[in-house]
């Protein structure tokens, strides 16, 4: 029996990222991603598909099983808690840097910081390991503004130039983490199809190789 294979990927930097490694491993897409609104797509392998997510609810369709394989930030996995999956390769793809900003040349307040993120979970565990008292604030989108209209004193987000943060009288003050994309696998579907799963590991890992050597 031909076993099927389900990737999810958002659109964005990781889909522009992973097609390339895909297609050194044989798969591409019958369609333009780009242009169509579609959220499944079918490959020139007739035995797997792609589906188009949410860059934040990649894990999640690889935890339930929805896919068997993913791409995520490692940033998102970090906030997600990857307990759940395996996380096999290192695609090296839409590298950043995950960091503390603040307002240019200002020192700290006296008291409890206020910090505004969408990483909550990992703004906790951070602060909590520095033993430090802070009150976080979740946001969902553009955290550059809380400093600026006092909604927080820093924000943590991911930096690539640091334009944006510059653009907003902001500077990256802490390295949080490195991030790359992770590919990531369901438990269930490496065990049930190992052999399968583990060609498309090897053959991403040589591509990966292949485009560093490049
Ligand atoms: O955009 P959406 O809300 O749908 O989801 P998302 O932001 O999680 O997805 P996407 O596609 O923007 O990012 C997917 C992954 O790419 C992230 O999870 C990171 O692992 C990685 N990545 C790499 C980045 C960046 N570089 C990056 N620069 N993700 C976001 N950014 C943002 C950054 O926060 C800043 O606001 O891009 C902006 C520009 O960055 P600078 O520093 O170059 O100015
Ligand atoms: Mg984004």
């Amino acid at each position: 029996m031909t076993q099927t294979l389900t990737i999810a990927l958002s659109k964005g930097r990781i889909l522009d990222d992973t097609l390339p490694l895909l297609k050194l491993a044989g798969i591409e897409p019958t369609e333009d991603l780009e242009k169509s609104r579609k959220l499944i797509f079918p490959t020139t392998d007739p035995t797997v598909r792609l589906l188009i997510v949410r860059a934040t609810d990649v894990p999640t369709y690889v935890e339930q099983g929805a896919a068997d394989l993913g791409v995520a930030g490692k940033d998102v996995l970090m906030e997600y808690g990857s307990q759940g999956l395996y996380e096999p390769l290192d695609l090296k793809i839409a590298i950043c840097k995950l960091m503390t900003a603040g307002p240019l040349n200002t020192p700290e307040p006296g008291g409890r910081l206020k910090v505004a993120t969408k990483f909550v979970n990992v703004a906790r565990r951070y602060y909590a390991e520095q033993g430090r008292q802070v009150e976080l604030i979740k946001l969902y989108g553009s955290m550059e503004l809380a400093p600026l209209v006092g909604l927080a004193d820093k924000i943590i987000d991911v930096v690539d130039t640091g334009n944006t943060l510059r653009a907003n009288g902001l500077e990256p003050q802490e390295l949080i983490a490195d991030i790359s994309s992770r590919l990531v696998v369901n438990k269930a579907s490496m065990k049930m199809k190992h052999a399968r799963i583990k060609t498309l590991i090897d053959a991403l890992a040589a591509a990966v190789e292949q485009r560093s050597a490049a």
